[in-house]
């Protein structure tokens, strides 16, 4: 137990570093210039249907870190590394998945590891004090912080990412309720680069710093629970889950280490494929997913973005898989989005036309969805 908050920090730091997390810095509390940029981008409608973020209990936590735990002095802001690279193999079996999300669901790893620090400091660093752990679990302003803490500066992919670690990075904070060595935030160093806001295939990144969620492929893939709008789908290349465009071309993650967390590898899917995910059961789905990030799209929301993929690809071996899925699968969402991909695997091969048109004539008369009739109609079309 120590009352210098220069012992106390160096402490902790090196507690933190011990339990795996590859950065970790101090934020005094205050208020953070973020919170401006957030108020805009909800009064902006950026958020799109992720309805929570705009709610009044939301933005005043938020706004008053006081109300997550009273008399709290300091942020303690941690990063961890995810892996840095994907499989071509797995990515031509089963599409695209983002790294963070390809192993085992950060969120866990996070939790076990947050725990961890925050009963030290509850026991050892500073008995009886009061603390608060999170890690994309509540209402914080995590990059905000973690810009604050020195973690990293905010590019204009909106991400944090620094010199030594890139920005294949996730983000996790312990609220404390003692005085610690805060850490001075670092120089932004995109200069003039602007490659993340030219990748971008939906222009998600509106302005330098600014994303509009609506646009973004990991919002279309993750968060939206409803259709994808049909005019967002070409974009989408084959993303099955989140997207990583615009970090893969930031020249500063040529310096990103390998995460050296071994639950956060990638699955490889072994024996999947985009075809056979178009047939995985509910069971299946949650079995194969059990710790994954996926399982947050849910079954059918996952095998929407896998009749967007095929759809995309328009590969001629995709027929007819979804000209099953069209007819048999049981929810309207996947039968929905399989009419679009048939529609424009019937628009790429003149061969495979007549079939497809006589599948979509079918569904557009007697499925028993309207939303299903509608979208085999647009692909008739
Ligand atoms: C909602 C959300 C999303 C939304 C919206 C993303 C967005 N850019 O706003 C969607 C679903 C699209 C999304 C996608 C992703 N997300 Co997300 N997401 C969140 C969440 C829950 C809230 C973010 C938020 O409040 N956004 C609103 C904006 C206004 O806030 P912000 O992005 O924090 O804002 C910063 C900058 O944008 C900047 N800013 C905003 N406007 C302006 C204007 C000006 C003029 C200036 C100068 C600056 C500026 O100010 C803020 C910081 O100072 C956070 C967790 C959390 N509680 O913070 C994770 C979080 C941001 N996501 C994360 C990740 C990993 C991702 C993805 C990389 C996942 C993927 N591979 O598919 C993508 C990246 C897309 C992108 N380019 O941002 C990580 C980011 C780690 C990092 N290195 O920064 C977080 C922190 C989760 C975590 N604990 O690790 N996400
Ligand atoms: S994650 Fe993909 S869609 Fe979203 S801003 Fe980055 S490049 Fe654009
Ligand atoms: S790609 Fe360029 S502009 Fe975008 S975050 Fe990286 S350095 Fe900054």
């Amino acid at each position: 137990m120590t009352h210098d908050p220069a012992v106390a920090t160096a402490r902790l730091k090196a507690r933190a570093l011990e339990l795996g997390f590859e950065a970790v810095g101090v934020a005094t509390v205050g208020p953070l210039e973020a919170q401006q940029h957030y108020e805009a981008w909800l009064a902006a409608g950026r958020h799109g249907d992720m309805h929570w973020l705009a709610s009044d209990k939301h933005r005043q936590r938020r706004h008053e870190p006081e109300r997550l735990v009273p008399g709290i002095r300091s942020v303690v802001c941690v990063a961890m590394c995810h892996p840095v690279a994907r499989s071509a193999e797995r990515d031509a079996r089963v599409g695209r998945i983002a790294r963070y999300a390809a192993g085992e669901d950060y969120h866990r790893i996070m939790k076990d590891r947050l725990l961890q620090l925050e009963r030290w400091i509850q026991t050892e660093l500073f008995p009886g004090s009061g603390s608060l752990w999170y890690a994309d679990t509540g209402a914080i302003l995590e990059r905000g912080w973690a810009e604050r803490a020195g973690l990293g500066w905010i590019g204009k992919h909106s991400g944090v990412l620094s010199e030594s670690l890139g920005s294949w990075l996730l983000l996790g904070e312990v609220l404390v309720d003692r005085e610690l060595v805060p850490d001075a935030p670092v120089r932004e160093r995109c200069g003039t680069c602007t490659r993340c806001i030219d990748v971008c295939p939906t222009r998600a990144i509106v302005a330098p710093y600014q994303v509009d969620a609506r646009l973004c492929i990991s919002y279309l893939t993750i968060e939206t629970r409803g259709p994808i709008p049909r005019e967002m789908r070409p974009a989408i290349g084959d993303w099955i889950f989140g997207c990583d465009l615009c970090q893969e071309v930031c020249p500063w993650n040529r310096f990103a280490p390998e995460s050296r967390e071994a639950r956060l590898q990638a699955n490889t899917l072994e024996g999947w494929t985009l075809e056979r995910f178009l047939q995985i059961d509910e069971p299946t789905f949650r079995e194969l997913f059990a710790t994954s990030p996926i399982r947050r799209a849910d079954r059918g929301g996952f095998l929407r973005n896998v009749c967007v993929a095929m759809g995309n690809r328009a590969q001629a071996e995709y027929a007819a898989p979804l000209t099953s899925a069209l007819a048999n699968e049981p929810e309207p969402i996947v039968r929905a989005h399989a009419a679009w991909a048939l529609g424009q695997i019937a628009a790429a091969h003149e061969s495979l036309r007549g079939a497809a048109r006589a599948a979509l004539e079918h569904a557009r008369q007697h499925d028993g969805d309207a939303l299903v009739r509608e979208e085999a109609s647009a692909a008739l079309a």
